[in-house]
């Protein structure tokens, strides 16, 4: 039994002093002696042909370096297509061309915005001027921007190794879906559309590439996963892995679009070609459009209904945007299908998500990555089916959870709900499920509640095809102090601080002497990547196994120091003293020095063993709709999540709050909009209205801690399920209040008001 000191308890941040002090360096900060800048060209039209005449850059001031189509051959030999989402050393065969596979500076470009050109010169503003020189040719070709267009667009495909522009479908069916849906009491089916969504994250995306002195190329970026980042571009750019540098300085922020490349590839192509460091910082407009974003769907969703008022089947027909590239799409897919069947024991199901190219920015990871879409239109669909038959929605969500014990995971562990049932209960009494509401303050106000659940993954083991794996390297120093390398992401979760508290407490040393050194990949092991509410339980696991190593090394210097046995040995604040008399001992600074002169350097390596874990949320609001302007205010939002053990609360309740605050925003305001002709309209902080942290509601939030006996001391993810349940939760509210329901996000007042305008003309859904 590990004695847990810091564990549990609100210990600081590590960096939250340099960022509040803003000392913290992003990208962006950091200057280097002869450092380039660079821009990119990118493109006006959605679809064409392009002939690209880099002559009046080259000639611009301060230009140090143009790339096109033209000359990128002379950096990646061949021009290779790779994967954006660095997944394709992961296929089998590694690095396999997959149709919509990226191309740098292809001669056919697929959006607007796609680059077509790239520049170092020596200012910003003059690499900017170079590429507005750059001359650009544009053979157009018939272009596709919507999901139907793409469909029934047969003459000009996409990409031509495919005939068509249905990039991948995929389905999940169990049971006998047919006979229960013809067999059924009632059916119940609605149609849902979901938007584009953009992470605004607070930096812009970057790169910054240093020719090193040993002959490396060093990468300085917020890529969520430096190790398969190097991979990818060692493809790409024909050079060993060796040669490259994957490297995080601090980051502001990802939710997944830094989970792909988008600058590192250029600025890494214009450094080697000019032999200096170059950086590459996108504008706010161009991160818009050049960082990938949440995935528009159109689905069609049903349920049939035994006259015991029990759902027999569910049916839906999904289709899905991936944009002009395939990168995390396949997936995303993937996600999408499978959400429909984690939640609920359905004994008969029938998901099929299709993915279609179209003429618009790449859709790629964001938190949820594909949850997001699936559990809005499933829990929408949740308490309409639950509204026919006449019971309450948190009852008809018990009735149909998901059973207890089956076999869950890539190990096959029973599936252990007592999570789930304690989230449950947590959030129905907290929210005061059962209660009646107040009535609204104002005559042509109507007040609802709502309610929606999930279960999420921790991480992705298990998924065919795929790596999750973290490794952790536990160093003991001379003066008592550890170093901690692990390639865990520090992207604003608070991660550094939290392995550090499962270091510090599994050694027995105070947890301010542990020390997270940044992502690194020549320096730290093997990680796939902060993604998939992975980073905690995965690294966590490996800083554990990694700890207990250096610990049991630890004992056993310490037995030949001291001349007691090592299992008489215990570690507590630094000292290694035999149990039961805590004055005769070695601080741990001591025992490092005398190790090392013994020959012994206290260093462990581990790895994480192949498991998950799963999680559970609910969340309840309540709204007031205007029914005079459509116009809708959150009242209460109310998110309860199982995250197992909450290493540091205050950090997993910024974690929880976070992930409900852009849920809301997915549910209220979000949505990306593309124009005709393939532009952003509202691609930029002033139109896109992301919410700000004084919108809306104070979110409550509960944690609920039921350990999973395979996490760090219990802990399990816990950063994407709380994103998916805003957007039901508050169009079961709507529902709730004036019958009606909404099934377009995000519900806008116009939306409302439409539908409060047709319910009046006819009758509306059963209530
Ligand atoms: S959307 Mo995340 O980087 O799994």
């Amino acid at each position: 039994m590990i004695e847990t000191r810091s564990v549990g308890r609100r210990v600081e941040r590590v960096d939250a002093l340099s960022k509040a002090l803003g000392t913290a360096a992003y990208v962006e900060d950091i200057q280097v002696p002869g450092m380039l800048h660079a821009a990119l060209t990118r493109s006006f039209s959605p679809h064409a042909v392009v002939t690209v005449e880099e002559a009046p850059a080259r000639s611009a001031p301060g230009v140090e370096g143009v790339l096109s189509s033209a000359t990128i051959g002379t950096v990646a030999p061949g021009g290779p297509s790779f994967d954006p989402a660095c997944h394709d050393f992961e296929r089998d065969p590694a690095f396999d061309p997959q149709p919509g596979d990226f191309r740098l500076f292809d001669r056919r470009v697929r959006y607007v915005g796609e680059p077509v050109a790239a520049v170092a010169a020596r200012t910003r503003k003059e690499a900017q001027a170079a590429a507005d020189r750059v001359d650009v040719r544009y053979r157009p070709l018939t272009s596709a921007v919507s999901i139907e267009d793409a469909i029934a667009m047969d003459a000009v495909v996409i990409h031509d190794s495919i005939s068509s522009n249905i990039a991948d479908t995929f389905r999940v069916a169990t049971g006998d879906p047919e006979s229960a849906f013809a067999g059924a009491d009632r059916v119940v089916e609605s149609g849902f559309d979901t938007p584009r969504q953009k992470q605004c994250q607070l930096e812009p995306t970057g790169c910054l590439v240093i020719p090193a002195t040993d002959g490396r190329m060093e990468v300085w970026t917020s890529h969520q996963s430096p190790h398969r980042a190097r991979s990818t571009l060692a493809h790409l750019f024909s050079i060993p892995e060796t040669r490259l540098r994957v490297v995080n300085p601090e980051i502001g922020g990802a939710f997944g679009k830094a989970d792909a490349l988008t600058a590192e590839p250029y600025a890494l192509a214009l450094s080697l070609v000019t032999g200096s460091p170059v950086r590459l910082v996108f504008s706010r407009t161009e991160d818009f459009v050049g960082t990938e974003a949440r995935h528009p769907m159109v689905a069609e969703v049903a349920m049939s209904l035994s006259a015991e008022g029990l759902i027999t089947g569910v049916k839906a027909r999904c289709r899905v945007d991936w944009g002009a590239y395939r990168s995390h799409s396949p997936r995303v897919l993937r996600v999408i299908a499978n959400q429909f069947l984690q939640t609920y024991d359905i004994p008969n199901a029938d998901i099929e998500v299709v993915g279609v190219f179209t003429n618009t920015p790449v859709a790629g990871a964001f938190r949820g990555y594909g949850g997001p879409q699936s559990v809005f239109a499933l829990e929408h669909m949740m308490d309409v089916a639950a509204r026919s038959v006449g019971v309450d929605p948190l009852a008809f969500r018990k009735r149909h959870r998901m059973r207890d014990g089956v076999p869950w995971g890539p190990q096959g562990r029973p599936l252990d709900l007592s999570g789930f049932d304690e989230t449950l209960r947590v959030a129905s009494e907290t929210f005061g499920w059962g209660d009646s509401t107040a009535p609204p303050p104002e005559s042509h106000l109507r007040r609802g509640r709502g309610m929606a659940m999930t279960s999420w993954k921790s991480g992705i083991a298990g998924k065919p095809g795929s790596i999750d794996l973290s490794g952790a390297t536990v160093c003991l120093n001379r003066d008592g102090t550890v170093d901690l390398r692990v390639a865990a992401i520090e992207m604003g979760t608070g991660i550094r601080t939290t392995l550090a508290q499962i270091c510090a407490d599994t050694l027995g040393v105070a947890v301010g002497s542990v020390r997270t050194v940044p992502a690194d990949s020549a320096a730290t092991p093997f990680d796939s990547g902060a993604n998939a509410s992975r980073s905690l339980y995965r690294c966590g696991q490996a800083v554990m196994a990694a700890a207990t190593k250096a610990r049991d090394r630890m004992l056993a210097s310490a037995a030949d120091i001291l001349e007691v046995d090592a299992a008489d040995l215990t570690v507590a604040d630094g000292v290694v003293f035999a149990v039961g008399a805590p004055g005769y001992g070695i601080s741990v600074a001591d025992l490092a020095r005398r190790a090392l002169m013994k020959g012994v350097d206290i260093v462990e390596t581990a790895y994480t063993e192949f498991e998950n874990a799963p999680t559970y949320a609910v969340h309840c609001a309540e709204v007031d709709i205007d029914i005079d302007t459509g116009e809708l205010t959150v009242n209460r939002m109310l998110a309860v999540q199982d995250v197992g053990t909450a290493i540091n609360p205050t950090i997993v309740e910024g974690q929880i709050e976070g992930a409900t605050h852009q849920g809301l925003g997915y549910a209220l305001t979000e949505e990306l909009i593309v124009d005709e002709g393939g532009v952003l309209v509202n691609g930029n902080l002033m139109d896109y209205t992301v919410t700000y942290a004084g919108d809306g509601p104070t979110i409550e939030v509960q944690i609920v801690e039921c350990p999973d006996p395979t996490g760090p001391f219990g802990a399990k993810g816990a950063g994407e399920p709380s994103i998916m349940l805003p957007a039901p939760a508050v169009a079961n509210a709507v529902l709730d209040a004036v019958r009606v329901s909404v099934t377009s996000l995000p519900l806008t007042p116009e939306k409302l008001l439409a539908a409060l305008t047709d319910r009046n003309s006819d009758e509306g859904l059963p209530v």
